[in-house]
């Protein structure tokens, strides 16, 4: 097992990671930019080093500040987190070039899942179901005039090293596709370097239910059920639940079972999530995601599970902690993402907390590196606080969820809380009503504007 772990993120998450090392027996390296000296996950982590200036291109994206650290500091293994290096397959190359082991799966697999046409054809060969659509040979407008004719218009036009919603167009009819296609391809050039499209046909109103998988990169790969993460606004998560309100257990096995084969296929290492898109009964692939994501504590309340734990376990060579048959379910599980931002207009809201109660008590969980005092820097993501809420039952977990709200102070800062709140006392969130547009067509109904 590792004896130090060097953790390449900031914020709550940095802090989860260092609390799993800390119950493994593990040291922990914390690394911060200037802006981040006083944060919670300095403060805690066995050492810290600073790695740069408050952009993040100069400190938490700086790979050679990271390798120094961790060089210096004689860690063993890099922790990415989420976000920042976390899906850079140079980087877990670049990592293991120096001996020191990734917490994540092997840069092939990062590769693979990040060109999402790859990702896309290597998930169908494994027997997952994917959206309708075509791989590749799109080289002139005649062949993607008749690849869409083919999947049916509406059509989405998406980039192959797009992802998380950037880069991608509707298309409703041909007289569209030469233009669409076209301010497509310059977007996702001028994004990503890269002008390679596919093409899907459009799903209006799907769901987005992803599904936990874990492997331990010899051949041996268990699901932990889905989450539900239709609640989005402009592409970023509000709040997440699980068990998805959606599915039935029928339903829920049959898609695991499909994503566990499919990861124990490819000799998989690590935590994945496998995103798909669910309507009208049925699940369509869209992406592989090849880290521990944000949602991750859902999860872990409805099956009793440290997924950090075994990412670390798996990374450093040990097997799983459970097989498949041990693996149980229980109860319900929310998550709300609460930022600093203004709740009407989601404007970033960095500052000075004057004043900070969390809330507590049974199946109460709060992830934050929040303190009175603490600073929020202007340079980072907004997220500052995961409030995971479980009960036995779905209604439970809703009424505990509005008693957690009530009694959660953070003072000084706006935040996302009075979305929450308005979300826990909507009737159709409360009937579990929703698909991937719901929170965007609501939101004036929900906080005014
Ligand atoms: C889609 C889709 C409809 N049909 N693909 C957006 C993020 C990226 N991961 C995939 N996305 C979508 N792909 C087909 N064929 C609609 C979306 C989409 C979406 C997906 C999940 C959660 C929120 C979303 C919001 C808008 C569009």
């Amino acid at each position: 097992m590792f004896e130090k772990i060097l953790i390449a993120n900031r914020g709550e998450i940095a802090l989860r990671i260092h609390r799993a090392c800390r119950e493994m027996g593990i040291k922990t390296v914390a690394v911060h930019s200037t802006a981040d000296a006083e944060a919670m996950h300095v403060r805690l982590a066995d050492e810290s080093v600073c790695i740069g200036p408050p952009n993040p291109k100069e400190s938490y994206l700086n790979i050679p500040a990271l390798i120094s650290a961790a060089e210096i500091t004689d860690a063993d293994a890099v922790h990415p987190g989420y976000g920042f290096l976390s899906e850079n397959a140079r980087f877990a190359e670049i990592v293991e070039a120096h001996n020191i082991a990734f917490i994540g799966p092997t840069a092939d697999h990062i590769r693979l899942m990040g060109d999402k046409i790859a990702a896309k054809q290597a998930m169908r060969e494994l027997g997952v179901p994917v959206v309708p659509g075509i791989e590749g040979g799109m080289e002139d407008m005649d062949e993607a005039r008749r690849a869409a004719a083919e999947i049916g218009y509406p059509v989405l036009a998406k980039a192959a090293a797009g992802g998380g919603g950037r880069g991608m167009k509707v298309i409703h009819d041909e007289s569209q596709l030469e233009e669409l296609l076209t301010q497509a391809r310059n977007e996702a050039m001028h994004a990503f370097g890269d002008d390679t499209m596919y093409l899907e046909k459009f799903l209006p109103s799907p769901r987005h239910i992803e599904v936990q998988v874990f492997g331990d990169g010899k051949g041996n790969a268990i699901h932990l059920g889905e989450r539900d993460c239709s609640l989005q606004r402009r592409h970023q998560k509000v709040l997440e639940e699980a068990p998805s309100p959606a599915l039935n257990s029928e339903e829920r096995s049959s898609i695991g079972e499909r994503a566990a084969k499919a990861i124990a296929g490819i000799n998989y290492r690590g935590a994945g999530t496998i995103e798909f898109l669910y309507q009208d009964g049925e699940f369509f692939f869209i992406e592989m995601n090849t880290r521990l994501q944000v949602e991750h504590p859902v999860t872990e309340a409805i099956t009793r599970l440290d997924l950090v734990r075994e990412q670390i376990r798996v990374a450093s060579g040990a097997p799983l902690s459970l097989e498949q048959s041990e693996v149980t379910f229980s109860g319900h599980a929310v998550e709300c993402r609460i930022n600093a931002e203004n709740h009407k207009t989601f404007r970033p809201t960095p500052g000075t907390v004057t004043d900070y109660h969390p809330p507590g008590g049974l199946g109460v969980r709060v992830d934050s590196g929040l303190y009175q005092g603490y600073r929020v820097p202007p340079y980072y993501d907004s997220l500052i606080a995961k409030l995971v809420v479980h009960g036995r039952t779905r209604n439970e977990c809703l009424m505990r969820l509005r008693r957690c709200l009530e009694e959660f102070a953070i003072g000084g800062i706006d935040t996302t809380i009075p979305l929450h709140m308005a979300l826990v006392d909507d009737p159709e969130f409360i009937d579990g009503d929703y698909t991937i547009h719901w929170l965007e067509q609501n939101l004036d109904r929900l906080v005014g504007d």
